[in-house]
This record gives structure tokens, C-alpha cells and sequence, in this order.
């Protein structure tokens, strides 16, 4: 699966709720679904961004939500489907950035730049994007399948150095792809490394220098 589409993903359905019947309330109904899922993946955020896949339960979401175990279920199955739907919003909200950044219409390693240091906030800011980073260390550890991790990412990289290589702005000798892989290899490390070493407080320094280190007139 692509990680970072580009294209924002599509509103998510809710569970079929089977025979119910409609009712005049469908609508408050649904606000109040759509409202409580959107509080338990935000718990499972929490949750798995600060201890784990492995030592959450699901009823440590619920209660982080405020909700029973039974409302969590009647959104996710287990706690595979719960680290499944917070790597998809990692996704979607890695995806956001890359389209403003895109919509920004900056030169082509000013937006790789700036996609950098945006997702560099993200990391330090948004426990989604911590749950999600998380969860791809701890895959292996899932029963679930995630959104493969990188790739996405590295495709919009390798774009905009393709871009910047074409118009001169990167010596001849460079290879966008490759210099691409070495800016997300080396801004995965900085984030983990910040995160150990400082929780997270110098990522922006620390993503900063990797830029001036591999494309230094960006
Ligand atoms: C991004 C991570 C962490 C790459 O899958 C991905 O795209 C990513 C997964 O752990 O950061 C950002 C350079």
C-alpha cells in the first residue's frame, strides 16, 4: 500500500449497523458515533504513543477514552484494527502536510525543506504522528497488517530532488533517489534519536542540520 498518498484519504464509513432501523435521531446518532470514535482512536493515539502495542489493552483505551470497552469494540474489533486505523491516520495526516506542502508552490528543495521541518514539527507536536512512527518500530509485533512505512515518503522527496536536479539547483553528480533515501534514512534516525535523547525537544535542530548536511543551499 502507498504511505503517503498525496490524495486525501476517503471520510471514513461508519460500521454497519445491520437491521436498525432509521430514525427521525439517525443524524445526532451519527455525530455522536462518528464523535466517539474519533475519541477512542485519539486514546489509542495516547495510549500506543507512550507505551507500546504490546502492553495496551484495550480496555486501557477505554478508559483513557472515557468510554466502555463495549463502545470501543462496536468501532474496532480488537487492538490490531486500532493500530491499523492510527497508522492510516499517520498516513493521512503525513499526506496533509506533503499537500500544503505542494500547494505552497516553493522551489524544489525549499519544499523539501519545508516538508522536512513541518513533518519534524509534527513528530514533536501530534501524538497521532508519535502512535503512528511508533507502531511502524513495533510492526513486527502486530498481527495486523500497517501501511508500508518510507516509501511514500521517499517518492515525494525523490520528486522534488528530480525537480531541483533538472534546473541545475543539485550537482550533476547527484542522485535524486538516492540522495532521497539518505535524507528519510537520516531524518528517521534524528527522530528517534531526539525522541531517546531529549524527547523530541531539539527535533527541529537536529532535522535542520541533516538538511544543511545533504542539500546545503536549500
Ligand atoms: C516517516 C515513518 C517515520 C518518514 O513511514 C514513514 O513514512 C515514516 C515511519 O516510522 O517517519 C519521514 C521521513
Amino acid at each position: 500500500m502507498d504511505s503517503m498518498a498525496v490524495e486525501p484519504s476517503a471520510p471514513r464509513s461508519l460500521p454497519d449497523r445491520g437491521t436498525a432501523p432509521r430514525h427521525r435521531d439517525t443524524g445526532l446518532k451519527q455525530q455522536r458515533a462518528v464523535r466517539t470514535r474519533g475519541q477512542v482512536l485519539d486514546a489509542a493515539a495516547e495510549a500506543f504513543a507512550t507505551r507500546g502495542f504490546p502492553t495496551v489493552t484495550v480496555q486501557d483505551v477505554a478508559e483513557l477514552a472515557g468510554v466502555t470497552k463495549g463502545a470501543v469494540y462496536f468501532h474496532f474489533a480488537n487492538k490490531e484494527a486500532l493500530a491499523q486505523a492510527v497508522a492510516e491516520e499517520f498516513y493521512h495526516l503525513l499526506g496533509i502536510i506533503g499537500q500544503e506542502v505542494k500547494e505552497a508552490d516553493l522551489a524544489p528543495l525549499e519544499a523539501v525543506a519545508e516538508l522536512l521541518m513541518r513533518t519534524a514539527a509534527a513528530f514533536r507536536d501530534d501524538t497521532m504522528v508519535q502512535a503512528g512512527a511508533r507502531l511502524q518500530i513495533e510492526r513486527s509485533l502486530i498481527g495486523a497488517e500497517l501501511p508500508m512505512p518510507y516509501l511514500g515518503y521517499t517518492r515525494a522527496v525523490t520528486g522534488w530532488l528530480r525537480q531541483a536536479h533538472e534546473a541545475g539547483q543539485l550537482p550533476a553528480s547527484v542522485d535524486p533517489e538516492a540522495t532521497a533515501r539518505v535524507l528519510v534514512s537520516a531524518f528517521f534516525g534524528a527522530q528517534h534519536m531526539s525522541w531517546v535523547l531529549n524527547d523530541r525537544a531539539d527535533i527541529a535542530e537536529r532535522v535542520a542540520e541533516i538538511l544543511t548536511a545533504v542539500v546545503p543551499k536549500a
